[in-house]
């Protein structure tokens, strides 16, 4: 295996990390503030960081706007090519990026690795659908005319990612972005902005052998001011940003007051319904996967069980004897399950939760805490813990980010779907059964109010075929597969009159 030295080296990570880069061009290392990237994998340091400042990431959006004057003359399918190369590179450097990835993140090996797969699916996706970019032919009322529609790139796409998935929420962006003919300007999580410059450095490296103009792919370290600029910048069109509902919701005030556009994807609670008519087995391996998968620290994380009454004792002692087998510790060793939490202020969130949810009469039947010892030195690891509670609680209502499952339980199908819905975020959620008429039910128009609905899959590790994303809270963007590039882009209407008069629409007469 690889020394992570090695792998900094390998991805072109140094001791202290540029502010920016447009691709050939690079910011300072001095910058507003330097900052020191710490794991919470063992508590040592990375790599340090340069915050940009406001007139650095001007000259960012200056250089984006002149990139992207060239860049949409590329046809689609030629940009789609580009996108495959990149593709290619994330498959060539897989084993190191998916290392950073957890080491700088914390999650598993194995779902650092799964995340630049991610990344590679979607170019795969994005490299087809640069030839199929479509709009529709329609007929026209008037003879001699004829009517379709177009999609143009906007410009520029402000990405703001969030530390959990620090890359692949990303490409999903970038790449659909690229393909539809705009250049990205990316904010990434100050938490995670290592694995950032990575890909960044992967990328530029195509553009560079391509022959692209500097300013495509863009990159911009900072904190939420950062973030700020972006969102009131009427220079971005478009702002996809990913994170906390709070954050999503000054994004959306910002741009909106601009009336930009925002593709935002906020917070999860998501729950999974087992029923009586479920294979337990299944649901078990769902449901703990859901919970724990990413130390609780997906927007797709499965916070909440709504068993039906017959089968909760059962399925509750099956969940303890699960949750006693979870081996936490460094993730990047391949035997344990759960790694730690991204840092200190996660842990005390978690801790504080735990608290509120005893305070409003919540029973933990596995006990959560902080774990001690030399192997937990980073002081962010904690274990998965279980609660008994009732969905009104406020702690219920609100998404912890940590590994905190809460159950309940129920006797009706109609109660468990509105106790699912009955949370302000609507994004993933899951049924597991046999029983062909409550799967229906539940997807049915008076089922599931969430984006994502499953039968007998757990409510996290989405594909990227299918759009995603989620409603209420969770904001209403949709990313990915499917038709989210729609958002990319802007529709044009034309008609067109090929005959010799010019009759109006709608009958009207108008001669002179
Ligand atoms: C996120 O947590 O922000 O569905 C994204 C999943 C992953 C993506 C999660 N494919 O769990």
């Amino acid at each position: 295996s690889l020394s992570i030295k090695d792998i900094l080296d390998h991805l072109h990570i140094n001791d202290t990390n540029h502010a920016f880069s447009t691709g050939s061009s690079q910011g300072s290392t001095t910058g507003a503030l330097v900052k020191n990237i710490v794991s919470p994998v063992d508590g040592q340091k990375i790599a340090s960081v340069t915050f940009a400042t406001e007139e650095e990431y001007d000259a960012v959006i200056d250089t984006a706007t002149n990139a992207f004057k060239s860049w949409r003359l590329i046809p689609a399918p030629k940009r789609g090519e580009i996108v495959r190369q990149i593709g290619e590179q994330l498959r060539a450097h897989k084993q190191q990026l998916g290392t950073l990835v957890s080491y700088e993140m914390g999650k598993s090996l194995q779902e650092g690795y799964g995340e630049v797969q991610e990344m590679i699916d979607i170019c795969d996706f994005a490299v087809g659908l640069s030839r199929q970019l479509y709009g529709l032919a329609m007929h026209s009322e008037r003879p001699g005319h004829r009517m379709y529609e177009q999609h143009h790139p906007l410009g520029i796409v402000g990405i703001i990612s969030a530390f959990n998935f620090p890359v692949a929420v990303w490409s999903w962006n970038a790449m659909l972005a690229w393909v539809c003919g705009d250049v990205c300007v990316w904010k990434p999580s100050e938490k995670t902005p290592l694995t950032a410059i990575a890909c960044q450095h992967i990328v530029k490296q195509v553009f560079e052998e391509n022959g692209v103009e500097d300013g495509v792919s863009c990159l911009v370290i900072g904190d939420r001011s950062i973030g700020e600029l972006m969102s009131n910048d009427t220079r971005i069109p478009l702002i996809s940003a990913t994170g906390s509902t709070r954050m999503g919701k000054a994004v959306s005030a910002a741009v909106g007051a601009r009336l930009g556009k925002s593709l935002l994807e906020l917070g999860g609670n998501n729950a999974i319904i087992i029923t009586s008519d479920a294979d337990l087995d299944m649901a078990l391996i769902g449901a703990v996967f859901g919970a724990v998968g990413t130390a609780g620290q997906r927007c797709t994380t499965t916070r909440r069980l709504i068993i039906h009454e017959s089968v909760y004792d059962d399925f509750k002692q099956k969940l303890v004897n699960a949750y006693a087998q979870i081996k936490i510790g460094n993730p990047l060793n391949e035997q344990n399950h759960m790694g730690p939490l991204i840092d200190h202020d996660a842990v005390n969130a978690y801790l504080d939760s735990i608290e509120k949810c005893k305070a409003e009469g919540g029973r933990f039947i596995v006990e959560g805490g902080r774990l001690e010892g030399d192997a937990y030195a980073s002081g962010c690891y904690v274990t998965p813990c279980i609660a008994e509670v009732e969905n009104h609680y406020k702690i219920v209502q609100h998404e912890t980010f940590a590994p905190i499952l809460y159950l309940m339980k129920y006797a009706d199908l109609d109660d468990a779907i509105a106790l699912q819905n009955g949370v302000p975020q609507g994004l993933s959620s899951a049924i597991m059964t046999t029983n062909l008429r409550e799967a229906e039910k539940f997807l049915s128009v008076a089922g599931s109010d969430c984006g994502i609905a499953n039968v007998n899959i757990g409510t996290s590790g989405a594909e990227i075929g299918g759009a995603f994303g989620g409603e209420k809270e969770t904001g209403g963007g949709r990313e990915s597969g499917s038709d989210a590039w729609k958002i990319y882009m802007r529709r044009q209407t034309n008609t067109i009159n090929y005959s010799e008069t010019l009759p109006l629409a709608q009958g009207i007469k108008f001669n002179l």
